[in-house]
């Protein structure tokens, strides 16, 4: 039976690997849509782990001019942490996988134009189909997923996840992020929602959709799904995550069992640089009050805007830091997968 097993398993890579060949030539065949960069083809052509990320945060998310200088940052992380970053984003009606430098800096110096949207899965075709005059695009974690599955990137790092809005049962203002994992193998390193989001009903709904859910922490510690700001947001973590390989080993176990889901990692904010549950609190609710007329997708990046203003920009700075840790970790976890795929 141990042999059957060792088989299997050889079996099961090796299907996984076409398939994520298949999926490369494709996407490969038509750089006019998808264009993959040089580094980017190189690395996977290698086997060697990559790490997408997403541009919302630098488009929608992060104000000028330190958005750029962190979507620099962010790659700087990733390689020093043994992973490639391939950021994704939309320039000039065509949708990238791996920026430059240039690049990065054009989509980042567009933020607030209106040339550049805040882009979701749904918006991928308008956003280069425009016949006009041609988009920008800051993909969010849905879009950045979709754009990452049918490139055969399995890893994302990310800042914060979108989720069920507070009054989201009446409301129905649930980000698109929770129904793309429902459907798409890639796993998500993010540090929470924002407490301007109902956790419960988010966790109910990725539930639902059979999304894995795990927090880093040790056992038999309290583990909080973590609170975006804070390392707490009073729920407990369904499932605790000790280190990036045990996270490793887990997309690998799924990936084996060709489970079509995605995955989310909670990564808590770093001890240090973490603004308390009972200070945000009451920020994040009249932040969330007077942006509560500003809907669809312009709702988030107004909250964020408005909590940026009464922190006195202390939430940009927490922001950089976890993000960052995100993508330490992430290009740990995408390591550690290849290492196991070998
Ligand atoms: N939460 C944050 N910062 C962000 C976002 C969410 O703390 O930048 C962005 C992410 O790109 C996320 C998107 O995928 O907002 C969710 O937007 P919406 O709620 O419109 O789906
Ligand atoms: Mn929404």
């Amino acid at each position: 039976a141990g042999q059957a097993g060792v088989d299997n398993q050889k079996f099961n890579i090796q299907t996984s690997r076409k398939t994520l060949k298949r999926k490369f030539k494709w996407v490969a065949k038509r750089p006019d849509l998808i264009h993959v960069s040089s580094e980017i083809v190189r690395a996977m052509s290698l086997r060697l782990p990559v790490l997408g990320l997403e541009t919302a945060i630098y488009t929608h998310g992060f104000p000028k001019p330190n958005n750029y200088e962190l979507a620099l940052e962010m790659e700087e992380t990733v390689r020093a942490n043994g992973a490639v970053p391939a950021t994704i984003g939309i320039l000039n009606g065509q949708i990238l996988v791996g920026m430059t430098k240039e690049q990065l800096k054009e989509l980042a110096e567009s933020a607030g134009s209106e040339k550049t949207i805040k882009v979701s899965t749904r918006d991928i075709a308008y956003c280069i189909g425009q016949l006009g005059t041609p988009l920008n695009g800051g993909t969010t974690i849905s879009a950045t997923v979709s754009i990452a599955w049918m490139s055969g990137i399995g890893v994302v790092a990310t800042g914060g996840l979108g989720g069920v809005h507070k009054g989201g049962e009446t409301s129905m203002d649930i980000s698109a992020d929770l129904a793309t994992l429902g459907k798409l193998k890639v796993s998500v390193i993010t540090s929470g929602m924002k407490s301007f989001l109902d956790t419960s009903r988010t966790l109910e709904f990725l539930e639902t959709q059979s999304v894995f859910v795990g927090t880093f922490g040790k056992r038999g510690e309290k583990v909080d799904i973590p609170g975006f700001y804070s390392r707490d947001s009073g729920y407990p973590s369904p499932n605790i995550i000790e280190s990036p390989e045990e996270a490793a080993n887990i997309i690998f176990n799924g990936n084996r069992l060709m489970m079509t889901n995605g995955s989310v990692f909670f990564n808590p904010i770093p001890k240090e640089f973490e603004i308390s549950k009972s200070e945000m609190d009451p920020i994040i609710e009249s932040a969330v009050e007077k942006s509560k007329l500003i809907t669809g997708r312009d709702n988030t990046p107004a909250v964020l805007n408005e909590i940026k203003e009464q922190t006195q920009g202390r939430s940009v700075a927490a922001n950089r830091e976890l993000v960052l840790n995100n993508a330490r970790i992430g290009a740990k976890v995408a390591l550690g997968l290849k290492k196991l795929e070998e």
